[in-house]
């Protein structure tokens, strides 16, 4: 069955798609004819047998075994046909095939993380190359998250304190998108990613590159990259305007109000401090809501990031 971007579904780019969607095609179409079929009979009825003219009483009819069973054996084969594909599929989707690359994903708000087994630690982006099993090993650091990528037809919860697995292959490149699918608060639809599917040479190149993503740039420049890329941008804006949490803009050597009253001058170890443990000091009039990046940014990292607010104040 042709699916692609089909009008119920988007295209299907993953080797488990074709079977989640002949499925899906399948309970849809057996739907759409017993409607029809119910619903016609119905009106036929209604129409034929109407009230006219004089009452007329039919003979005592109590019930009709031939058709009776016809309704009930139908119905009972079709939810079996339907519950063993089901099952099948879901063992598909489930069982992880023997060499696949394992990525680690959390989840956290409001953003993704993907950490590669060549220590490559990436943002709202997983790159993964084409015609390849790929392993996701998912976990959260706060609430409940789902990762869901439609073109793939996978969809899993990401739990805390749990490991869910998921496992994909896609079979086409292109830029597919990654959405969190469970409601997890206020910053729940800028919970997007994407997911770049490469081929084998464009793949190795990628984590070439990435190796060392500060290449060529100083530390301001590379600052303002991750700025991005580790999606403090998601919360934090560089105009003045507050957002989730309070602008970059020339807060580098001001006193910044906390939620307990006290103040406190914002400098190289309040910045360090506030990545990696923001809950240490809450900035009045916001809520605790950034996660801890501890592990999440290496000490140069964190160097660049203090460089890059530092040249938001001059
Ligand atoms: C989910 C939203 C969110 C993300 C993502 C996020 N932050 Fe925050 N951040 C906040 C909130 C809310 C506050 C204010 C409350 C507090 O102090 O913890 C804050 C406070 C801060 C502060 C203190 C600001 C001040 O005015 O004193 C700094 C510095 C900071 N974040 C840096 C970062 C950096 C760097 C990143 C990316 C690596 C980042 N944040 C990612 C929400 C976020
Ligand atoms: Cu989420």
């Amino acid at each position: 069955m042709d699916s692609t971007g089909a009008v119920w579904l988007p295209e299907a780019a993953s080797t488990v798609a074709g079977e989640v969607d002949a499925l899906f095609y399948f309970i849809f179409y057996a739907s759409l004819f017993f409607f029809v079929l119910v619903t016609s009979a119905m009106v036929y009825f209604a129409i034929r047998y109407r009230k006219r003219g004089k009452r007329v009483l039919t003979s005592s009819i109590s019930h009709n075994t031939a058709l009776e069973v016809t309704w009930t054996v139908i119905p009972t084969i079709l939810v079996f046909v339907i519950f063993i594909w089901g099952f099948k599929d879901f063992l598909n989707l489930h069982v992880v095939p023997r060499g696949a690359t394992e990525i680690k994903v959390t989840g956290q708000k409001w953003f993704w993380s993907f950490d590669y087994p060549e220590g490559l630690s990436v943002v709202n982006e997983l790159t993964v190359p084409v015609n390849k099993p790929i392993k996701l090993l998912m976990a959260s650091k706060d609430v409940i998250h789902s990762f869901y990528v439609p073109s793939f037809r996978v969809k899993m919860d990401v739990v805390p304190n749990r490991y869910s697995i998921i496992w994909f292959e896609a079979t086409q490149t292109g830029e597919y998108n990654l959405f969190c699918t469970e409601f997890c608060g206020k910053g729940h639809s800028e919970m997007i990613g994407k997911v770049n599917v490469v081929t084998e040479e464009e793949y190795e190149d990628w984590l070439l590159e990435n190796a060392d993503p500060s290449e060529g740039l100083t530390m301001e420049e590379f600052g303002a990259k991750l700025y991005k890329s580790k999606a403090c941008v998601t919360c934090h804006t560089i105009d003045g305007t507050a957002s989730q949490g309070p602008s970059f803009l020339g807060i580098y050597g001001k006193n910044e109000q906390l939620t307990d009253g006290s103040s406190v001058l914002v400098d190289e170890n309040y910045l360090r401090e506030s990545f990696l443990n923001p809950a240490a000091k809450i900035v009045k009039g916001y809520q605790p809501v950034m996660p801890p990046y501890q592990g999440l940014l290496n000490d140069k990292e964190v160097d660049a990031l203090i460089a890059y607010i530092k040249s938001l104040s001059q």
